[in-house]
């Protein structure tokens, strides 16, 4: 049982969480190995939701709310760390779920597309039953999408994704946006939004300000987005860093 009091408490529980869906069969084998590469890089940027990620944040909402079909790509570790957070955000923003895994197996798509169901999210996409097509053609497990999900989406939020699949994505002219805690990831570089920040604090932070742009002017929507440089943002995400270690 872990202790409230703990320092490091907060870290402790998600570490949990992830050795927990391990032992379920959720997760990939090297899913460890990247919640500690994201686990350092949040430890750089003092564990909180920067300025630069709220920014990226209120595009992502404002991209979501304007997109036809909006699509949110869940993989192992997404899932085992904020399942039920996610659900939440797609009622709100009216996007699809849609499951995506860089380690494909029957048996792990069986799993998360059952957990998603017994967490009241019947419709999921990519599950096995799913009819799959491949993106700009390519007959690659990288490329397969979900046909009224990824395939036919406009935007799609991929956190903690792979280089690989954000370059075939950002190729296929869809609005491609990533939750990724390193700055320097191929991901972030090759998404149009990368929200530098933990999945378990962006997916609600992003539910309450979808309360708030909801109910807002298109034009003003289109507004935050057009004054949005990613580039920028993620050079500001890694001056942060920078000034937080001297
Ligand atoms: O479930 P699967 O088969 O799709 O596999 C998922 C993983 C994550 C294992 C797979 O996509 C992978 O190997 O990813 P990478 O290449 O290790 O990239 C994951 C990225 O997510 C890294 O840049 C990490 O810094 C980042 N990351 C890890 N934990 C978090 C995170 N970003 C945001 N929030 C986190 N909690």
């Amino acid at each position: 049982m872990l202790s409230k009091a703990h320092p490091r408490y907060e870290s402790l529980v998600l570490r949990d969480k992830i050795v927990k869906a391990s032992k379920e069969g959720i997760l990939a084998d090297s899913a460890m190995i990247a919640h500690g590469r994201g686990e350092a890089f949040d430890y750089l940027l003092g564990e909180k939701t920067t300025l630069p990620a709220k920014r990226a944040m209120y595009v992502t909402v404002a991209a979501m709310i304007l997109s036809k079909n909006p699509v949110i790509s869940v993989n192992g570790n997404t899932t085992a760390l904020a399942i039920d957070e996610i659900i939440e955000f797609a009622k709100v923003i009216g996007a699809k779920i849609e499951i995506n895994l860089f380690y494909r197996s029957d048996e792990r798509v069986k799993k998360i597309t059952e957990l998603y169901k017994s967490h009241g999210y019947p419709e999921i996409l990519g599950s096995l039953d799913d009819e799959i097509m491949y993106i700009n053609e390519i007959k690659n497990p990288r490329a397969s999408a979900s046909k009224s999900g990824i395939y036919s989406a406009d935007t799609i939020l991929v956190p903690l994704e792979d280089g690989d699949r954000a370059e075939i994505l950002s190729r296929s002219g869809k609005n491609i946006i990533t939750i990724d805690l390193n700055p320097l990831s191929r991901t972030s570089k090759m998404s149009d939004v990368s929200i530098v920040d933990n999945v378990v604090r962006a997916i609600p932070f992003m539910t309450k300000i979808a309360g708030d742009l909801l109910t807002q002017d298109k034009e003003l929507l289109k507004e935050i987005i057009e004054d949005f440089d990613n580039k920028t943002n993620l050079e500001e995400s890694l001056k942060l860093i920078k000034e937080d270690i001297k």
